[in-house]
């Protein structure tokens, strides 16, 4: 007689099983897929606070193009000597500034259209300087707003003076002349206060020495230069009120335009 199977090893028992296990986890499907629709469902009321944040407001940049590669100019640049012959000097009750040395810097473009009369040029600037080592007074190419100055010796080589904070950055434009032996003075631009520095748009003459500072008005946005009739040639210097040759520091410029 052959024995009888243990009631263990019967196939029907172990499908059974299976079947049953299978029914528990649809139960846990249905559980947990309700908890996801309840934790995706959007916040009503607070959707604002948490789909925007706040953002700065964009700044108004203009698309510039380089119209002369960056260039460095070092601080001990009189305004007074542009466009002047080597060995031109300025004299000051403590010391002389002379051509070359203390002469500003020719701002030579790669493109000649940028300095087209009617062309708004605009400057990126870099570095600091000071007026003085002993002083102390550093700042940016804006210069010390607390410090306005003006040329003790006036308008000198027929280059129009200007008032403007100490340290910073300037220009002049000028045609092909030396500018002592032009027959007439431009008139004086002034820049003593925040207001007169804060234009969007200026427009020098030849002649003139006009503030450039960092290039940028209050809010950031950049400042445009607008080139004068007749100019063949621009300079850019730092705003001291004597005795250039004792500052110390540098700047980094680089000259742009909106190319047409
Ligand atoms: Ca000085
Ligand atoms: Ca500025």
């Amino acid at each position: 007689m052959n024995p009888a199977l243990p009631e263990e090893h019967r196939p029907e028992a172990e499908a059974d099983a299976t079947a049953t296990d299978t029914g528990i986890h649809s139960e846990d499907i249905s559980v947990l897929g309700s908890v996801n629709i309840e934790r995706n469902r959007p916040v009503e009321g607070s959707s604002d606070t948490i789909i925007y944040t706040p953002t700065e407001e964009p700044k108004k940049v203009p698309v510039l193009t380089d119209c002369t590669p960056q260039f460095q100019i070092n601080s001990a640049t009189n305004p007074f000597l542009a466009g002047m012959p080597s060995n031109t000097s300025i004299t000051y009750p403590s010391s002389t500034d002379r051509a070359p040395r203390n002469a500003p810097v020719q701002v030579m473009p790669t493109d000649a259209q940028c300095l087209q009369a009617g062309q708004a040029l605009y400057f990126k600037v870099d570095g600091r300087i000071t007026f003085d080592a002993m002083a102390g007074q550093e700042s940016n190419a804006d210069g010390l707003s607390t410090k306005v100055v003006k040329h003790t010796l006036g308008s000198v080589n027929k280059i129009a003076m200007t008032t403007a904070p100490i340290n910073s950055l300037i220009g002049i434009f000028l045609d092909n002349e030396v500018p002592s032996q032009k027959p007439n003075l431009a008139p004086s631009l002034d820049f003593g206060t925040p207001e007169k520095r804060n234009f969007k748009t200026l427009t020098p003459a030849l002649g003139q020495i006009f503030f450039i500072g960092d290039g940028k008005d209050s809010s950031g946005t950049m400042q445009a230069f607008v080139v004068p009739q007749g100019a063949t040639r621009l300079y850019v210097a730092i705003m001291d009120e004597y005795e250039w040759n004792n500052n110390v520091g540098r700047l980094t410029v680089t000259t742009s335009w909106l190319k047409p």
